[in-house]
């Protein structure tokens, strides 16, 4: 080859090289939302409103995955309506509830798999229904069960696979939470005690999950863990599949949360089960609600040090929420401080803290309104079940013109504000938390290196601030009160000059007191 030729041929090469990497750029350039980052937990939904969301909302707006309610058979209560809390009372583990059928299921999941949107699945396996729940076909598959004689054929589980001769208490119930053993091997709110120390009961638990996992779910998380030994709960991940290589890669694990109510002095801890996976992180819910509210001193600028300095647990662990279905009516732990769609100002505010802060995985409520009646403190309508018919069948959410829902759903993950924050911390993934600033009281701002950047006035008095944000010079639109339509911003336009700085405003009276602005946003 003539040493002209050799050049010619060097430099084809070089030319497909930039080529191919130029591909890749703009592969990547063209998908924002390669990393999605929160789930939505779509409480008491039915699978077909579940599939039509992943489709029409959830996978169009970077939800990376949906908590579902227990797809399981339950015990049907009627008080005279239907509880919600009866879909943690299971009869066997056949897929049928109020949610659908097994095909309902499958094509919930499949659907939704298709989209990128990921099914995970509320075990319930500490337990099965209540003690005195007395017998009959009352399940929701119409499957036998005999709650005394602890016999449940649509496993089948008979009395050698409960606690009863473990537990040690008088009652057969848990009665102080100090003692981890009685924590573990007796009855949570007089629900019959699976012993998960039994291979066989460890099986029939890791059956049911392997089948689910066979549908395409991709992960679980485990009710009542803290009632559960770690290793129990971990012997029984040891039997589970893979995901289904359908539409995951080969090889890939279940993920795995676990609901531990951890708030600091009970015997059980949440560390106790880092081993198995993640674990809910109640203290982050109950600890921004006391910030927001401003209850016992606490102020918008404590939050600076936000994250393990607050003895939350390690963030790679966290399962963080601001709400669950239990605290937002006084049901499990928490306390008065939580906020839920009730208080809209101040929950949306809560939800984009947590969206924007790089600490945790983060899960989204999606709540249904009901008739709240609080009496000597308590609510006496908590246990009212969600939107249904007088034959007790789950309402279907329909979607109004304007995006909101209908029947009574709240709908929370479509609120404009969390949406756009679902977007943002896509956005801004991996990056640190730069540039905080805060005026030693309520008013507070912080940056995600160079990509995002939100700024909170939750003071009685306007903030008036000029700032560094760390983004690249330009015309960004708040995605709070509005959003980048097209070329065009429906809210508040921030001009970040060349050197960072870019002025902010917020009256303190305004219906949304915050400005979130990130590069997928600038004009
Ligand atoms: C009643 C009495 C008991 C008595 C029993 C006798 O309160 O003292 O022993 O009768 O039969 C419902 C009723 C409850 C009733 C129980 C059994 O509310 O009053 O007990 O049924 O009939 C949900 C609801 C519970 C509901 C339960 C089962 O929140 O109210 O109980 O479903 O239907 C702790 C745990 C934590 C738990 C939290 C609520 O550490 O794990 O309490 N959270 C999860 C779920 C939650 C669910 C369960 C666990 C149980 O998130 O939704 O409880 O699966 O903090
Ligand atoms: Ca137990």
């Amino acid at each position: 080859m003539s040493s002209h030729a050799k050049g010619n041929l060097r430099c084809l090469l070089l030319l497909l090289l930039l080529a191919v990497l130029g591909l890749c750029w703009i592969s990547y350039k063209s998908d924002p939302q390669t990393r999605r980052t929160s789930i939505v937990h779509l409480f008491e939904w039915r699978w077909t409103d579940v599939a039509l969301e992943c489709e029409r909302y959830l996978a169009p707006n970077g939800f990376a995955g949906i908590q579902i309610s227990p797809p399981n058979e339950n015990l049907v209560i009627t008080m005279p309506w239907r509880p919600w809390w009866e879909r943690y009372q299971p009869i066997s583990y056949k897929i049928c509830s109020r949610s659908g059928n097994e095909n309902e299921f499958r094509n919930m999941v499949t659907r939704c798999n298709n989209v990128g949107v990921h099914i995970y699945v509320d075990a319930v396996f500490n337990h099965m229904c209540s003690s005195g729940a007395g017998s009959g076909y009352r399940g929701t598959c119409g499957s036998y069960f005999n709650a005394g004689s602890r016999y449940f054929p649509a496993v089948p589980y008979s009395n050698f696979d409960f606690n009863d001769q473990i537990c040690k208490t008088p009652s057969g119930d848990i009665a102080n939470y100090s003692d981890p053993v009685q924590v573990r091997d007796c009855r949570l709110l007089g629900l019959v005690d699976l012993t998960q120390r039994s291979d066989y009961v460890r099986s029939k638990i890791a059956d049911y999950m392997n089948h689910l996992l066979g549908i395409g779910v991709a992960g679980f998380r485990i009710d009542a863990s803290k009632h559960i030994w770690p290793q129990d709960i971990n012997a029984i991940i040891d039997k589970l599949n893979n995901l289904n290589t359908r539409w995951f890669p080969r090889n890939s694990r279940p993920f795995i949360y676990q609901e531990v109510i951890d708030m600091g002095g009970e015997a059980v801890r949440s560390y106790e089960y880092f081993g198995n996976g993640q674990v809910t992180e109640f203290q982050y819910g109950a600890q921004l609600g006391t910030v927001l509210r401003k209850w016992n001193g606490k102020k918008m600028a404590n939050l600076k040090n936000w994250g393990e300095s607050w003895n939350l647990m390690p963030s790679d662990k966290a399962i963080v929420f601001v709400d669950n279905h239990d605290n937002q009516r006084g049901h499990g732990a928490g306390g008065s401080s939580i906020l839920t769609f009730r208080n809209h100002r101040l929950y949306r505010m809560a939800v984009s803290f947590m969206l924007a802060h790089p600490y945790g995985t983060t899960r989204i409520m999606s709540s249904y309104r009901w008739p709240r009646h609080i009496q000597n403190g308590t609510d006496i309508n908590s246990w009212v079940g969600p939107p249904s018919y007088s034959d007790g069948s789950i309402k279907h959410v329909p979607i109004n013109p304007n995006g909101t829902c209908g029947n009574g759903w709240v709908c929370e993950h479509r609120w404009h504000q969390i949406r756009n924050m679902v977007i943002f911390r896509n956005v801004v993934y991996g990056q640190p938390l730069v540039q905080w600033w805060d005026n030693y009281n309520n008013q507070v701002a912080f940056g995600r290196d160079g990509k995002g950047f939100i700024i909170f006035n939750n003071d009685d008095r306007n903030l008036f601030e000029m700032l560094p944000t760390g983004l690249p010079a330009g015309i960004y639109c708040d995605v709070i009160t509005g959003q980048k339509e097209g070329n065009h911003c429906t809210g508040i336009e921030i001009h970040v000059a060349a050197n960072g700085l870019a002025n902010f405003y917020i009256n303190s009276q305004a219906e949304n007191p915050y400005i979130a602005i990130h590069v997928e946003a600038k004009l």
